[in-house]
C-alpha cells in the first residue's frame, strides 16, 4: 500500500483516465495528491468518494510522496522528475523525455516486466504508437525473432491531448458549414483529412513520432538489430490508434501459428473474421484496455517469413494511462516480493 500517491497532470486527456483507472482497478494508496501548473491550482477534482484540490507542482511538493504517476509535456517532466526523486518519490513518467535514457527502464508490463528491477527513481512508459505495436510483436519475437517491421499508423486526435479533439470537432463543423477550418494543434485542417506528419522532422525524412517507434521498440524488446520502417499519420478519429503492420521474422510463422501466439499473449484480444466483417476498429476499442489484433494474413509479396496484421488500441488507455498504472502495480509487486 502506498502512503501518498501523487498524480501530475490530472486534468489532461490522459491524467483524467489515470484517475479513473485508480478507482476502477482499486489501486492501493492511503492519500492522493494532485499536482499541476499554476493554471490548474485550486481546481477541485472528484476521485472515488473524495474531493481533491490541485496543488502547485514545485520543489518540495514530493517530500511526503512515495509514488508519482505523471502525464505532462516533456519539458515539464525534465524539470520536475529529478527533484521528485531527490525528495524520495519513484516517478512513473508518460512523457517522452526520459524514455531513451539508459538509466531509465522503459516498460510494458506484459512484455519486459523484469526491467523494473533496474530503476533508479524514474520509470518511463512508452509512446502510445509504440506500446500497442510492441504488445503485438512481443509474442512473435519470443517465438520467431522479429527482424524487420513496416508499420503505418492511423493515429487519433486525442494523441495530441484534449486540444486535438476540440480541433477535430471545430474543423469538421466549419467544413460542414462551408467555413474555412482552422488548424492550430495540427499542421493542417484535420476534418475530413489525413495528415502524414506527427511530430517534427527528426532523421532522414522520418518524424519524431516515427523515430520513437524505431528506438523504443528496440529498447523494450532488448534487440538493437530490429529494423522498423514507420509512417505515422493523424486521422480524424477521436480515440483509438490503428496500425497496419508487416513483420518479418527469422523463423517462418504460419498464419495459424501467429494467430495462436496472439491469442495466448497477455493483453491481446484477437478479432479476426473477415467473411463476417470482424476486425478491430477504433470505435469498438474506445474505453478498453487491451490491444486488438485482426486481419492476420500471409505476406503474399514476401518469401514466407513475413506476416501482415492490423492492430488497434485505445491510445489514452493502453497507450498511456493503463500502461502507467500497470507499471505502478508492477512496482508495488516487485517491492513487496523484495521485502
Ligand atoms: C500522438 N503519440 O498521438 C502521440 C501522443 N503521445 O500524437
Amino acid at each position: 500500500m502506498y502512503e501518498t500517491l501523487a498524480v501530475v497532470g490530472a486534468t489532461g486527456a490522459v491524467g483524467r483516465i489515470v484517475l479513473q483507472q485508480l478507482v476502477d482497478r482499486d489501486f492501493p494508496y492511503k492519500r492522493l495528491k494532485l499536482l499541476a501548473s499554476s493554471r490548474s491550482v485550486g481546481q477541485e477534482v472528484r476521485v472515488k468518494d473524495e474531493t481533491v484540490r490541485i496543488e502547485l507542482l514545485q520543489p518540495g511538493a514530493f517530500k511526503d510522496v512515495d509514488l508519482v504517476i505523471a502525464s505532462t509535456p516533456d519539458e515539464v517532466s525534465a524539470e520536475f522528475a529529478p527533484y521528485a526523486v531527490e525528495e524520495g518519490a519513484v516517478v512513473v513518467d508518460e512523457s517522452g523525455y526520459w524514455r531513451m535514457d539508459p538509466k531509465v527502464p522503459l516498460i510494458i508490463p506484459e512484455v519486459n516486466p523484469d526491467a523494473i528491477n533496474d530503476h533508479q527513481g524514474i520509470i518511463a512508459s512508452p509512446n502510445c504508437s509504440t506500446t500497442q505495436m510492441v504488445v503485438a510483436l512481443a509474442p512473435l519475437h519470443h517465438a520467431a525473432t522479429v527482424k524487420r517491421v513496416v508499420v503505418s499508423t492511423y493515429q487519433a486526435t486525442s494523441g495530441a491531448g484534449l486540444a486535438g479533439n476540440v480541433e477535430l470537432e471545430a474543423s469538421t463543423k466549419a467544413i460542414l458549414n462551408g467555413q474555412a477550418p482552422k488548424s492550430e494543434t495540427f499542421q493542417h485542417p484535420i476534418g475530413f483529412n489525413l495528415i502524414p506528419q506527427i511530430g517534427s522532422e527528426k532523421h532522414e525524412g522520418y518524424t519524431s513520432e516515427e523515430m520513437k517507434m524505431v528506438y523504443e521498440t528496440r529498447k523494450i524488446l532488448g534487440d538493437d538489430q530490429i529494423q522498423v520502417c514507420p509512417t505515422a499519420v493523424r486521422v480524424p478519429v477521436t480515440v483509438g490508434h490503428s496500425e497496419s503492420i508487416l513483420v518479418e521474422t527469422e523463423k517462418p510463422l504460419s498464419v495459424q501459428q501467429a494467430t495462436e501466439l496472439f491469442r495466448s499473449a497477455p493483453g491481446i484480444t484477437v478479432v479476426d473474421d473477415l467473411p463476417n466483417h470482424g476486425y478491430p476498429m477504433p470505435r469498438d476499442c474506445d474505453g478498453k484496455d487491451d490491444v486488438f489484433v485482426g486481419r492476420i494474413r500471409r505476406d503474399i509479396s514476401g518469401n514466407g517469413n513475413s506476416i501482415a496484421f492490423w492492430c488497434v488500441s485505445d491510445n489514452l488507455r493502453k497507450g498511456a494511462a493503463t500502461n502507467a498504472v500497470q507499471i505502478a502495480e508492477l512496482l508495488q509487486k516487485s517491492v513487496a516480493s523484495a521485502n
